[in-house]
């Protein structure tokens, strides 16, 4: 990797688990080695958009257990991508839930969220709207938010999700 994590803007995927978000991770940074950080173990890569433009991703996992440690990474996180499996509208209220606890944080307030529907390659998956309802996004007045469908699985719609974040990052 040419550049430094630290100069990228830093950007924080979140889900619960079985979400998608390896599996993102690894098709987004395709042909990079994926770095785990030594000291708190979660996957990390630099996305290159563009010349100008990359991202720096964590994939901070969504298991309970790893909540705590969670904190560590908001204090540089200029915006959050939160990863829902749209074809499991049972687990919806769990990561209503979950992502209302982490915006809840002082240290995120007014930075853009991008809630990434994954799985749009399975039959049934909710709709955007669906999940921008079930996820109560309407009452994130005080940030941008956006839906965004995706699969992970086929590569699909991802990289439009990514350059709709930097330029939300750039203008925030
Ligand atoms: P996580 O990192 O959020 O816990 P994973 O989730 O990336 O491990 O994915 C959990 C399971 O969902 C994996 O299946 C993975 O292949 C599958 N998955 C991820 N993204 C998609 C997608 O876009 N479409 C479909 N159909 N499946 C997806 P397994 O079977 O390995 O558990």
């Amino acid at each position: 990797m040419g550049q430094s994590h630290s100069s990228a803007p830093q950007v924080v995927l979140m889900g619960l688990d079985s979400a998608g978000k390896s599996t993102l991770l690894s098709r987004l940074l395709t042909g990079q080695v994926m770095e785990t950080s030594p000291t708190i173990g979660f996957n990390v890569g630099t996305l290159y958009l563009d010349k100008k433009t990359s991202l720096t991703l964590w994939d901070i996992g969504g298991q309970k257990r790893m909540r705590p440690s969670w904190k560590f990474f908001l204090d540089d996180c200029e915006a959050l991508v939160f990863v829902v499996d749209s074809s499991e509208p049972a687990r919806m209220p769990e990561a209503r839930k979950a992502l209302q606890k982490v915006l809840g944080d002082e240290r995120l307030r007014g930075i853009p969220l991008m809630v990434l529907a994954n799985k749009k390659d399975l039959p049934h998956s909710l709709t955007i709207r669906e999940v921008s309802n079930q996820l109560d996004l309407q009452s994130y007045k005080d940030r941008l938010w956006e839906v965004q469908a995706c699969s992970a699985l086929k590569g699909l719609g991802l990289q439009q999700a990514f350059v709709s974040i930097s330029k939300r990052i750039k203008k925030s």
